[in-house]
């Protein structure tokens, strides 16, 4: 079987809660490599950039306070199948069904409710690409470094 990449991200309330090593743990024991990682303070602008498939909805402007409200755990994980296996593996969207539905996944262990659900993950092979070049992508692909560019010239 081929191996794949994903994007996974710890979001604020995972790193504040201290869930990052058990989170990690979980990562390893299901056999993915981390590939790379950074942790990052995104802005509102960078943040929207992230989430652009949801700007408009009725929830956007919430998420992206949140997801802004401190640092985030970037990730690249890889293994065969690493994108579904890791959306199987964090569970729904929604922190509460996951409690219920999916006692093991990791946003019943530290997630909260349908915003705050502690991780995120790719949900295609066109997602995973987009948001692996969006944190760890150089010149003109990454829209972190490509924004710390576009400041320095100010
Ligand atoms: O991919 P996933 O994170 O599981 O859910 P999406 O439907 O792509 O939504 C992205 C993100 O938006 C979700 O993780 C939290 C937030 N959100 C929300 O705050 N309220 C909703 N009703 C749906 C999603
Ligand atoms: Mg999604």
């Amino acid at each position: 079987v081929e191996r794949e990449r994903t994007l996974a991200m710890i979001k604020p309330d995972g790193l504040s809660g201290n869930y990052t090593e058990k989170i990690k743990a979980a990562i390893l024991d299901s056999g993915f490599h981390i590939v790379k990682e950074t942790q990052v303070q995104l802005d509102a602008e960078r943040a929207s950039l992230f989430y652009a498939e949801h700007s408009g909805r009725s929830f956007f402007d919430s998420l992206v306070k949140y997801i802004t409200s401190g640092p985030v755990l970037a990730m690249v994980l890889e293994r065969p199948d690493a994108i579904a296996q890791w959306r199987a593996l964090i569970g729904p969207t929604d922190a509460r069904k996951a409690k219920t539905t999916h006692p093991n996944s990791i946003r019943a262990m530290c997630g909260l409710d349908s915003e705050k659900n502690c991780v995120h993950g790719s949900d295609s092979p066109e997602s995973a690409a987009r948001e692996i070049s969006f944190f760890f992508g150089d010149g003109d692909s990454g829209c972190f470094l490509q924004y710390l560019f576009h400041n320095s010239e100010d």
